[in-house]
């Protein structure tokens, strides 16, 4: 039997085949860094009520994902203590803005593994058995496993949730995409430090007939995540 979410600009996912045991929930960065008070996205001066927006939506969604056995995994941008993958460029551009990754903030040294601020906010904590990427980049493929543990599971859709909509969502739906993996980004369970651009960002997948893949929402996902 095919199951399908409502999404734009087709019912994801394209070929109906939504199953617990093909289809992965990444939630991408809830780390306190871009969305708690002290942390990376506070220090830059952006609105965190934008990037705190998608917390229910998610928790929403992973209640009903992992009552059912969909594949949940996390991710986390951060960098080692020693600084030894943060290249120069990322890094000089931070302190411009007054929040250099490495320095040291309220939350610890700003996007350092291990650090307070890097920590997944504990609304949105990983449980056991659920995978954690950590990764030096935007997106979650880059220098990371994510490719190889997704191929090991046997999965093939992926529902995207997490922060921020235009930058680090963005780009792993664009590595995943670009991969063959069916993705589907969520439009309430994803946020950005400007409304404009996250609006921008879920208007750039659905060009081109679903460029990088559909957009849903969480109410749909749960709807078929129900039926599934
Ligand atoms: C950013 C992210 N925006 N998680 N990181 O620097 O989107």
């Amino acid at each position: 039997m095919k199951r399908h979410v409502a999404s734009i600009p087709y019912p994801w996912p394209y070929n109906g085949d939504l199953r617990p045991e093909n289809t992965a929930v990444i939630v991408i960065d809830m780390q306190t860094d871009f969305c708690g008070p002290g942390g990376y996205v506070d220090r830059m001066g952006y609105d965190l009520s934008l990037t705190r927006a998608p917390i229910g939506p998610i928790q929403n969604v992973l209640t009903a994902a992992r009552r059912a056995g969909f594949h949940v995994i996390h991710t986390r941008e951060g960098h080692r203590p020693d600084l030894a993958d943060l290249p120069a460029n990322k890094r000089w551009r931070s302190q411009r803005i007054g929040a250099g990754i490495g320095d040291a903030g309220p939350c610890g040294r700003i996007l350092i593994r291990g650090e307070a601020g890097w920590e997944l906010i504990p609304e949105l904590a990983p449980i056991a058995g659920e995978t954690i990427i950590d990764k030096p980049g935007k997106g979650s493929f880059y220098a990371t496993d994510l490719d190889m543990i997704l191929r090991q599971k046997g999965i093939q859709n992926i529902a995207l949730a997490g922060i921020t909509t235009d930058v680090c969502v963005h780009t792993t739906m664009r590595e995943a995409n670009d991969r063959g993996y069916e993705c589907m980004i969520l439009s309430d369970c994803t946020g950005a430090t400007d409304l404009g651009n996250h609006q921008a960002a879920l208007k750039m997948v659905t060009m081109q007939g679903g460029v990088f893949g559909a957009v849903g929402d969480s109410t749909a996902l749960i709807q078929a995540i129900q039926t599934s």
